[in-house]
Parts: C-alpha cells; structure tokens; sequence
C-alpha cells in the first residue's frame, strides 16, 4: 500500500506522540527487607510490558514484603536541566542516564526528594527500584525541564508530592 503524503504526515505525528517512559517494563519481586536489595541477585517474580509507560504499584499484585524494578527510556525534549521528584513508602533509588539521582534505601514513611539532573537532547534509560515492607505503599514521580510543559508525570494516579517542591 503507498500512503498519500496526509496519511504519511499522520502516522509520523502519531509516532511522535510517546508516552512518559518508552519500553517500560516493570519487575516483581518477592522478598521481606528493610532496606533496598540488590535486584540484580534476585529472580523476578514476574515481568511485564507496561505500554501506558507508567510506573504503579497496581503493577506489582502485592501489598506487603514485595520489590519492584521499572526500567525504560525518557526522553529530554531539549538539552538541559531537568528536575526529578521522587516520593515513595518505603524506599527507592531513581538511576537516569546511568547515574544515581536520589537514593532512599531504608525502610520510611513516605518522603519525596527532588534533584536536577543535566542531560543532552534525546533518549536517557531510566531505572527506578523499589520496595515496600509493610503499612502504606507509595512510589510517585515526576519530571520537568526544558521543552517537557510543565511538570510530566512519570508514575500514575495522584501523589501526594508537597507544595514546596512544585519548583518553578
Ligand atoms: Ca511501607
């Protein structure tokens, strides 16, 4: 089939619209911790594709003594700084682009972090770790910087991220 330049012109805008992290895919892991393990010496419970791009705990199907691992690609519109803010119950560790940004690693209520992060125009992986031990479970995050409008939300559902780190 020859597309017509409008039908081409369509799919190349459709392409163009990407959700927040592309590739997304999450791990599960079963385990009781106090602080965050290493994951790499774990066996995954499961793995999944999450095509809406979205990090939730509603990927994990647990709710006490479980970890989870996200990893995918975002991607920075322009180059520049980029402020990440992460908030999780019980604790987290955020890579992006091969660095660790923020690092909660004990057993917490929830807390948020925020930190800027300087990356070229284009694609960075994105890593986030996570786990919970008992009582409430949190994981929010969110990202903003140079040609993002605002602040993109990278996890789903509404985080109860404070009022002062909505930096400007
Ligand atoms: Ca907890």
């Amino acid at each position: 089939m020859i597309l017509g330049a409008g039908a081409l012109a369509q799919a190349k805008a459709e392409e163009a619209v990407d959700v927040p992290i592309k590739d997304l895919r999450s791990s599960v892991y079963d385990g009781s911790w106090e602080q965050l393990p290493d994951f790499s010496k774990l066996k995954p419970l499961a793995v999944e594709k999450q095509g809406k791009g979205l990090i939730s705990l509603g990927q994990s199907g647990q709710s006490d003594n479980f970890g989870m691992v996200w990893e995918g690609t975002i991607t920075a519109p322009k180059p520049g700084t980029f402020t990440f803010v992460i908030r999780s119950d019980d604790g987290s560790r955020l890579t992006v682009a091969g660095k660790t940004v923020v690092e909660m690693v004990g057993t917490q209520s929830e807390k948020t972090q925020v930190r800027n992060v300087k990356l070229k125009q284009g694609d960075h992986p994105i890593r986030i770790e996570y786990f919970q031990n008992g009582g409430k479970q949190v994981i929010g995050l969110a990202m903003r910087g140079p040609g993002t409008n605002g602040w993109l939300m990278l996890s789903e559902g509404s985080v109860a991220f404070p009022v002062d780190v909505s930096i400007k």
